[in-house]
Parts: C-alpha cells; structure tokens; sequence
C-alpha cells in the first residue's frame, strides 16, 4: 500500500455530463487519471433543479435572445463542489486562457470549471461566488465544454509524472516564446523532398543555431505578437 496526498482534483459542472472525460479518458491525460495522478468529478447542473420540469434556464430580464442559467439552480450545484478549490467559468468574455495562467492553476490543488450553455449565466451568481471568467480564444464555440476540456487538457499535461520525459517539458520553457523549428525523420528523401543537409551533419553545435533561426523566422512572419514580446523579453 502505497501512502499519497489526494491529487489535483478537477470538478466540472456542466448539462452535458457525458462530455467528460471524453478526449481526456484517452492518451496521456487518460493513462494519468486511471493512475491517479489526477481525479475528474463531474455533476450535471440540471440534478440542481427543483421543479418538476428540472428547469435550469429562464428568459433574460429586459429581453433579448436566447435564454439564461438560473443563479438559484447554479448556486445549489456550486455549493456541492469540492470546497478549495478554484471558481472558474468558461466564457467567450472570460479572461484569455494564457500558458502561464495554466502553470498557475496545474501547480495549485485543482479547479472547478462551471461550463455555461445558453445566451449566459445569471451574473450574480457569478459575482456571488467569485467566479472567473476563461475564454479559450476569440472563435465562438456552442457550449463551455470543449473550453473545459481545453483547459483541463492544458492543465494535466504539466502534472508531474503524466507527460513521459522531464526533458519534454524542459525543452518547452527553453524554447522561451518561440515557434517550433521544423522536425523531419527517415527517410532522408521523400518523393525528391531532402531534409536540410545540417540535419544529417552530425554537428550539433550547427544543428542547434540552425533550428533557432526556423524558430526566429517563423515567430517573426507568424506571430509578430509573441515575436514582439519575445524581443522585449531580452531588452
Ligand atoms: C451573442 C453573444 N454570444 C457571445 C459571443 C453568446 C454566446 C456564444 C457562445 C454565449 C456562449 C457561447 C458558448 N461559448 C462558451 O461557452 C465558451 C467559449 C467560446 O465560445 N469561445 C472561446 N472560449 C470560450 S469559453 C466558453
């Protein structure tokens, strides 16, 4: 018998339970949870509903399309959450989903990710709980559950012991803000396609300096954004 603390502990509410784990029941973040490195608990928001017809939504006060999350029936399934841990909410208006944010929350005791459906939630329930807003990117999506399992996704990569290799994980923060540089494998040539010859040199010292100039120039005509913040970080 093995001893352990409890691990990182994600909970999601949600009105599409069978969404989860999903892709995250699959692959390194699947092999985690049947290992126990990380644990998934998932309540359906609508178990939180009192009347006969389990409603969870209403029309929006001063009118408008579409239809709003209750803050009565979101706040009974918020107060069954694990307590200590992280209110978060996944929203197209939330804060952008960052890789530092993710290092944040993956070094921290787990989360609570509510994911909303509908026009939105009632906001005093969001103001109530405290809960913050995460956007995955600025695309609409129908529902906050791909963005759940986006963040989850992001989140248990960095815990320790699911991603194989130190050296992986590693290689990420020394890449400080860059594009990944080219990679190729065997054969040498494919259908007249070479792999660039430094590759194949055995020169190490040539080889590194060769990927982080891909690196720059892809950054640079790709991405001016991290290009931008990348050259400010050296200054
Ligand atoms: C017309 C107002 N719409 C906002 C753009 C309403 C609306 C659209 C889509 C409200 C919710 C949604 C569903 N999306 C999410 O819940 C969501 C999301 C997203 O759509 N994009 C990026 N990140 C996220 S996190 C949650």
């Amino acid at each position: 018998m093995t001893a352990s603390h409890s691990p990182w502990h994600a909970h999601v509410l949600t009105l599409f339970p069978e969404m989860f784990p999903g892709p995250l029941g699959l692959s390194l973040a699947g092999q985690a949870l049947a290992r126990g490195r990380w644990q998934l608990s998932v309540a359906d928001i609508r178990d939180h509903a009192t009347d006969r017809h389990r409603s969870v939504d209403d029309t929006p006060f001063g009118g408008g399309p579409g239809m709003v999350l209750r803050a009565d029936v979101l706040d009974r399934a918020l107060a069954a959450a694990p307590a200590g841990l992280p209110l978060l909410c996944l929203s197209p208006r939330g804060r952008p989903l960052t890789q530092a944010w993710v290092q944040e929350l993956a070094a921290g005791p787990g989360l609570v990710a509510v994911c909303g459906r509908f026009e939105g939630i009632d906001q005093r329930v969001i103001d109530a709980r405290g809960l913050v807003e995460v956007s995955v990117g600025d695309y609409v999506l129908s529902g906050g559950e791909p963005a759940a399992l986006v963040l989850l996704d992001a989140c248990v990569r960095l815990l320790p012991g699911v991603v194989g290799t130190e050296a992986t994980l590693a290689e990420e923060s020394f890449a400080d803000g860059l594009l990944e540089y080219p990679h190729y494998t065997r054969p040498a040539d494919w259908c007249g396609r070479r792999v660039p010859d430094v590759l194949l040199s055995g020169n190490h010292a040539e080889i590194r300096a060769w990927r982080r100039r891909q690196a720059e120039t892809l950054t640079r005509d790709r991405r001016p954004d991290l290009w931008a913040r990348h050259a400010g970080s050296k200054t």
